[in-house]
């Protein structure tokens, strides 16, 4: 591909739809709000110049030089670092496209569609090509993320986008999709989310969707399974959805409508049993299949407990209680939300609650374009409204280890993506915490923008490791922006984070029992109904407390001590016999295996004086590959094993080395030769090409990290010159 994008999926352009002028895209981006626009005159963009960062996204030449050939390591780190700060956003941060996940286009897609908001042609036409692109080049179908197998969630949910945004039926690629749809059953064989969006539209009958009550609200919170005890992914989706759901709103029929009921359900519409249906899934989709207890309260909930007790008064009380949760929510994102499921789902409550000429209506509309992204492709929807925060706290971290932290050169950029940490820190508690629920957040960062403002346990660390090592920067080149009150505020955010597992947990601590997966009723995911110990987040954790001890020495020490030392034996607790540890947020093994890694290190063990360090490397190097790097595909998230890649890959391999330098693996050769494979891939100008996807959640679905390939090598080759020395390599 070009400019380190990927091979497209499909190169068949003459299928297109259309195309619009790349040259005239332009990213907005208030305070790390991004919105893309398409401009509609020469005039207008002879005004506002398309940026170098702007041109990398959408695949386009972005005529930066070719550098010096680098022969050492900081010299391919400084190369690296020197291309990725030419794709700085003005705020001081990084952008990046968030894809992955195939089912968040249709959510908005239909959101818009069902409340009639028109679509600008420009943006109909880069999704319909980045849906296209997308297809899978075998079946024409799609999956659930981006490299996933064909699946009736994907297919059906993309196919119903397209044809939303005016793709026609008989367009051949259509035809192919709808085939494969069908051989897998067609949209009665869909998951929870398939099934509740199509119903919605009207396509479907709700009595298909299982029960979402919106009185589980109601429960007070003694009860295991109280919805505030989720993870908080799930309750905010199933806040909104079980709004919908209660008012059974749906999209009046109209031909096109009509067409899809024939396009994507095999059997004669009228004759369908939908209840008869809401089990019936294909085994593409049933990653998690649900239990017997939970069919069985669902068979209570839509026999028993709806059509014959629930009193009337109690489905009013719980949709009023739902509604101020939504509108809580809403206020207190500015209307970003939590992420890109809820916030079509609130933007669809509201404009059933209040109408569409309601302020609260219009400003999600106004807000949901945060969610999308333009690549070489088209346009996606983002799996968050953006990596601002996360990208930025490693890019100063990655710098700082290839010491560019000195370099004058990069000093304006780094204190730049200081100030934007600084902008970023959530300030204040939300109105309500105690009864929205929310975990205490001030002083903290999240992954995105502070104007979504849900703390994170290992990016409120990231963010507070990056604003430390400027700010306590030897050269004192950096200014204090973050004074130490408010480090002391994000210490105390993170001190309420820990399970008494002793690890922590992404955005708060454990609140129900595992056995609450037992209710897991969207079969497409794993571990998604409450929050569990992750390796990764728990050293972030880690090293941010222990950095910060060396720094304000005196601060709660003793908590901190307390904190770090339950955490240790959490991290050598969960390591599997073989010497791994499983990653939930990155692919696989090798990212939480560097984490890991980390935190031994900081409690002081490493491969000489740890067999449990010694068993960590040897999983390692056993898998090293003849050209020096590492690769394990995402597979190896499914199944809970090692999944080898046909190809090594940059960032894994960087994530390798990370972790034997953390280790002090003796076996420098091994790490040698990885880091030749990262050199050689570098280009001339000092990027990376991009290469598999990154990133994971919930076991099953995938999601790119465009930014890592800069960041990850450019630390392993700082790390590793720090302690080797910069001989030539090459
Ligand atoms: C993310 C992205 C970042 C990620 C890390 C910080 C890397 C992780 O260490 C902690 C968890 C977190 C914050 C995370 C949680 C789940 C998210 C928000 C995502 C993987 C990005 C998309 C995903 C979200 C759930 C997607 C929407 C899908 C649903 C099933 C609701």
């Amino acid at each position: 591909g070009v400019n380190g994008v990927a091979k497209p999926r499909n190169s068949d352009r003459s299928l297109r739809a259309d195309k619009t002028d790349r040259t005239r895209w332009r990213l907005h981006s208030d305070r790390g709000c991004h919105i893309w626009h398409y401009l509609q005159s020469d005039e207008e963009c002879k005004k506002w110049p398309q940026s170098t960062a702007e041109k990398w996204y959408m695949g386009m030449d972005t005529g930066l030089p070719e550098l010096p050939r680098a022969r050492t390591p900081l010299q391919a780190a400084e190369n690296g670092f020197n291309f990725f700060s030419k794709l700085q956003l003005p705020s001081g941060h990084w952008g990046c496209e968030y894809g992955g996940p195939m089912f968040l286009l249709p959510g908005l897609v239909i959101t818009w569609y069902v409340t009639e908001t028109p679509v600008p042609e420009s943006h109909a036409i880069e999704i319909k090509n980045y849906l296209f692109a997308r297809q899978h080049p075998v079946d024409g179908g799609w999956g659930l993320h981006i490299e996933g197998e064909s699946s009736v969630f994907g297919t059906v949910m993309n196919y119903t986008c397209l044809r939303l945004l005016g793709a026609d039926a008989d367009n051949p690629r259509m035809v192919k999709a709808r085939e494969t749809l069908w051989k897998l059953g067609g949209a009665l064989n869909g998951p929870h989310w398939a099934k509740f969006w199509l119903s919605v539209l009207g396509v479907l009958h709700y009595d298909v969707v299982n029960p979402c009550p919106p009185e589980l609200w109601l429960l007070p919170d003694w009860v295991p399974i109280a919805p505030w005890r989720w993870w908080i992914h799930m309750r905010q989706v199933f806040l909104p959805m079980s709004y919908i759901y209660s008012r059974r709103w749906s999209y009046p029929l109209n031909d096109l409508t009509r067409q899809l009921r024939a396009e994507l359900v095999p059997e004669t519409w009228e004759t369908i049993n939908f209840d008869a249906r809401r089990n019936t899934i294909a085994p593409t989709d049933n990653y998690h299949p649900k239990t017997l207890l939970l069919r069985l309260v669902f068979w209570l909930l839509a026999w028993i407990w709806i059509p014959l007790l629930r009193p009337s008064w109690m489905k009013q009380r719980a949709e009023d209680h739902v509604w101020w949760l939504i509108n809580e929510e809403d206020h207190n994102t500015d209307y970003a939300n939590l992420g890109p499921v809820n916030g079509p789902m609130n933007t669809l409550a509201a404009y059933i609650r209040l109408g569409p000429d309601s302020k609260e209506f219009r400003t999600h509309l106004s807000t949901l374009p945060e969610f999308l992204w333009m690549n070489h492709e088209g346009m996606m929807m983002n799996g968050t409204n953006g990596v601002q925060v996360w990208d930025t706290a490693f890019a100063i971290q990655a710098a700082h280890d290839a010491g560019l932290t000195s370099n004058s050169k990069y000093i304006p950029v780094l204190t730049k993506a200081l100030s934007f940490l600084e902008d970023q820190q959530i300030p204040a508690e939300v109105r309500h915490p105690n009864e929205t629920y929310r975990q205490q957040r001030k002083g903290s960062w999240g992954f995105s923008t502070q104007k979504q403002g849900y703390a994170v346990s290992d990016c409120t660390s990231e963010g507070l490791k990056g604003v430390l090592t400027l700010q306590t920067h030897p050269s004192g080149a950096y200014p204090t922006l973050v004074p130490q009150q408010r480090l002391r505020d994000a210490i105390d955010v993170l001190l309420t984070m820990q399970n008494p597992s002793g690890g922590c947990a992404s955005y708060e601590p454990t609140r129900g029992s595992t056995k609450l997966e037992w209710l897991n009723a969207a079969e497409v995911f794993g571990n998604i109904m409450v929050e569990y110990d992750y390796p990764e987040c728990t050293t972030a954790v880690v090293t941010a407390l222990h950095m910060y001890q060396s720094h304000d020495p005196s601060y709660r020490a003793s908590d901190i001590s307390a904190f770090k030392s339950r955490a240790l034996d959490y991290i050598r607790a969960s390591q599997r016999p073989d010497g791994s540890w499983y990653g939930s947020w990155g692919i696989c093994f090798t990212y939480a295996g560097w984490f890991a890694l980390e935190s031994l290190a900081c409690a002081g063990e490493f491969y000489d004086n740890s067999a449990r360090v010694r068993r960590a490397c040897h999983f390692f190097l056993d898998k090293q590959m003849d050209d020096g790097g590492w690769g394990e595909t995402y597979k190896s998230c499914e199944t809970g094993r090692w999944c080898q890649h046909p190809e090594s890959q940059v960032v894994q391999t960087a994530w390798v080395v990370i972790a034997l330098l953390e280790a002090k693996c003796p076996d420098v050769e091994a790490i040698r030769r990885a880091l030749r494979l990262i050199m050689q891939r570098q280009r001339g100008n000092g990027e990376w090409a991009q290469e598999g996807i990154e990133g994971v959640f919930n076991k099953s679905c995938m999601i790119s990290y465009p930014n890592y390939k800069f960041i990850f090598p450019i630390k392993a080759l700082g790390m590793y010159a720090r302690m080797y020395g910069d001989e030539a390599l090459l």
